[in-house]
């Protein structure tokens, strides 16, 4: 348990690594540790039930999952654990991350997702969305936050270059 670090991205394919590492790197970049895991609803159920089963005693705060088309991975993972799970919709190649978005974010009532946006972004702002998070109770972490978020409205040029 004291290994747990207290963020878990997991994804339902390697080939989902390349986007999800935007999330790793945010936290990289906050000093948020976390874990990497493939965990996919179809090809590795039982996976899927061990981790939900322990993630709250071991540690686990927040759960960052993607997955693409069928994407049940983040609905599945927030059935069956109370940790909060953001999920990632991936962008496909057959529909767009239509197909992911429309997969992970009709929850029903009871089990939520908070579902970031299709792609590389929404990766990223799940790492921004764990972090504030665990902002709540880490003031270190606040300071670093609101320092990240301040140093990207200072590169924001006033005018089109
Ligand atoms: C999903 O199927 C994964 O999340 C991935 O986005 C998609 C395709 O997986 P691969 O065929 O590339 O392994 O389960």
């Amino acid at each position: 348990m004291t290994d747990t670090p207290p963020v878990g991205i997991i994804m339902g394919s390697t080939s989902d690594w390349p986007t999800m590492k935007e999330a790793a790197d945010i936290l990289d970049a906050l000093g948020v540790a976390y874990e990497t895991r493939i965990v996919s609803a179809h090809r590795t159920p039982d996976r899927l039930w061990d981790y939900g089963k322990t993630a709250a005693d071991r540690g686990l705060r927040v759960i960052i999952a993607g997955a693409g088309g069928a994407a049940h991975l983040p609905g599945m993972m927030a059935s069956k654990t109370r940790v909060p799970v953001v999920g990632v919709p991936i962008q496909t190649k057959a529909l767009g991350g239509v197909d992911s978005l429309y997969s992970i974010v009709q929850m029903p009532r009871g089990f939520p997702v908070a579902t970031m946006a299709i792609g590389a972004a929404g990766a990223a702002n799940a790492g921004l969305m764990a972090a504030g998070i665990l902002a709540l109770s880490d003031p270190g972490l606040a300071a670093r936050l609101d320092q990240w978020r301040a140093d990207l409205s200072a590169s924001i040029p006033e005018v089109p270059e």
